[in-house]
């Protein structure tokens, strides 16, 4: 049975802010992502996730629409838009687009309309009036109250991101028309398929009752799964994206992978479910600002769930980071000492567990974190709002800033070891990264050995490989915690991975015969028939055939 395109893919993610400035304006934009294209192409990716790029104030960078049908200015026209898709589709490169519909910008005119009472628009966000304060207790995800006062109206408006971000009223049939006609304005212009933002946020409990204080965010248990979300979801693919070769991909913050199986597979209404339980694994009992390390059995339990409930029915979407996430070589791996070996043993992780890979912009070439000295140039909302919310002088949060903020993944992409990486010619948004010299993917294809040429190569086996495309996955059982350890299996062909994924030799117990077929040691253990005794070197990842 063929299957979709998009359990075959290798999927890239595209923060557009951050990718390529073609007119050196210090922001990325359409034209320099088209520049790129032939670079994606030689990477071997299948599909771009493009990040929005939609008219917006980017007070959340994008993630705060103010007209779905238009561009932003800084990132082109429409006509822009149009190449870029045509210069992908050429190569057989397809196209998701970023679908942000449980909120708008406070500039986009519904609420504008909405604020002023004008119908229907009045009724396309949620406004209570209250005499004492916020109609609930409810937290913004980015801190303080999810309610925000609004002088025109009279009333409060509910945004469970930032204020300017007013979460739409999914109750109201008209909103749901309103995203169907969206979606389909972007599927007519050729796109392939949408990455929808937060989408199990859409459905709010009847009456929006109070939430049980908590450390983390008060309020989720009225709306990370709400009461209609299953209908909505549903509804909007029976609508618009019931043809099996649209892939949508629900990013389901908060979602279990037992729930998630619900949203997938032969009759949800998702092609795929982005899932969070390996990205809050070092968040501490305070959240993401209260930093604590991952265990590497913590990483693979979290992949490992995941993997287990959608065995049978549904298809995991893979990622490691991607632009809410710091680097996942600073992350999981060891930027430092184990800069190749890490970033390459974490490429094997991704492209050899069964689903669809996400290559966030950068991981390819093992951009790392950045270092933030000085507060005064860091632009995320969401880190911005925590700096403004704490008692701390930043000298006391600046680990935790460091680890854990979104512009990690936000500085500009390290091209070659030129003025800025090569991104821009002008004064670029964010700073870039200072090891930008030693780090860049001009050098890296010059390379024979670098992390570009083993991300290419096993993007390269992978598509040759039909077992780590569409096989089951059984994990291997006796070896120690900190080595990842699974088997890929199709038509008789076994692949396996061993991952070792701390900076210590471990010693595995191979009980068949097999033969490495990718090492990511420059002396690999490639191509000899392993039996017995292995010992893996610090984040030595092998990727092995069963011989017999
Ligand atoms: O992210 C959802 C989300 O919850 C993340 O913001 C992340 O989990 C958060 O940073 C918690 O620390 C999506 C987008 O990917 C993100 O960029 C947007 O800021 C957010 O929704 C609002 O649209």
């Amino acid at each position: 049975m063929s299957q979709p395109w998009w359990t075959e893919a290798v999927c890239y993610q595209i923060y557009p802010r951050s990718f390529n400035d073609s007119d050196g304006d210090g922001v990325g934009d359409l034209p320099g992502i088209r520049e790129r294209v032939d670079y994606l192409d030689d990477l071997g990716v299948d599909a771009v996730w493009l990040s929005p790029v939609y008219q917006s104030p980017q007070a959340d960078h994008g993630y705060d629409v103010a007209d779905y049908r238009s561009i932003h200015d800084e990132y082109g026209t429409l006509a822009d838009f149009d190449d870029l898709l045509e210069a992908l589709h050429d190569r057989d490169i397809r196209l998701l687009m970023d679908l942000v519909v449980n909120h708008t910008s406070d500039e986009h005119e519904w609420f504008e309309r909405s604020r002023r009472g004008e119908k229907p628009y009045d009724e396309y966000y949620y406004w209570r009036e209250s005499e004492d304060g916020p109609p609930n207790n409810w937290e913004s995800t980015f801190g303080g109250s999810a309610w925000t006062y609004d002088e025109t109206r009279e009333a409060y408006y509910l945004h469970l991101f930032d204020e300017k971000q007013p979460d739409l009223n999914w109750r109201n049939p008209r909103v749901r028309e309103e995203v169907q006609d969206i979606c389909q304005f972007w599927l007519d212009r050729g796109v392939d398929g949408f990455r929808m933002d937060v989408i199990n946020l859409i459905s709010k409990a009847e009456g929006l009752p109070d939430g049980v204080p908590n450390d983390m965010q008060v309020g989720v248990e009225h709306f990370w799964d709400g009461p209609n979300l299953e209908a909505y979801l549903q509804e909007l693919h029976d609508a618009v994206l019931a043809d099996p070769a649209i892939v949508a991909v629900g990013e389901m913050p908060g979602i279990s992978a037992g729930r998630a199986q619900d949203f997938v597979g032969e009759d949800g209404p998702l092609s795929m479910v982005i899932s969070f339980d390996h990205v809050v694994l070092d968040w501490g009992p305070d959240g993401r600002w209260d930093p604590t390390d991952v265990s590497p059995g913590g990483f693979q339990r979290a992949l490992l769930t995941w993997q287990e409930h959608l065995a049978e029915n549904g298809w995991p979407c893979l990622y490691l980071e991607n632009h809410d996430q710091p680097r996942s070589v600073s992350r999981y791996g060891d930027d430092e000492t184990y800069h190749y070996e890490s970033a390459t043993m974490l490429a094997t992780v991704l492209l050899t567990l069964r689903g669809t890979p996400f290559v966030y912009q950068g991981q390819e070439i093992g951009m790392t974190n950045a270092s933030f000295p000085d507060p005064s140039v860091l632009e995320d909302v969401e880190t911005l709002n925590f700096l403004a919310e704490t008692d701390d002088d930043y000298a006391a949060v600046r680990d935790a800033v460091e680890a854990q903020s979104r512009d990690n993944s936000r500085t500009p992409m390290q091209w070659d070891g030129t003025e800025q990486a090569g991104f821009t010619t002008g004064d670029p948004w964010l700073p870039v990264t200072d090891n930008y010299h030693e780090i860049n993917a001009a050098s890296a294809r010059e390379s024979d050995d670098s992390i570009w040429q083993f991300y290419r190569e096993l993007i390269e086996f992978r598509a040759e490989t039909p077992a780590l495309r569409r096989g089951s996955l059984a994990v291997l059982e006796d070896v120690p915690e900190a080595v990842f350890a699974f088997e890929r299996t199709h038509d008789g062909r076994h692949v396996r991975s061993y991952c070792n994924l701390t900076d210590a030799i471990q010693e595995v117990s191979v009980e068949v015969p097999v033969a490495t077929v990718v090492g990511n040691y420059r002396d690999p253990q490639a191509g000899e028939s392993l039996h017995g005794d292995l010992e893996l070197r610090p984040y030595e990842a092998l990727v092995c055939d069963l011989t017999e």
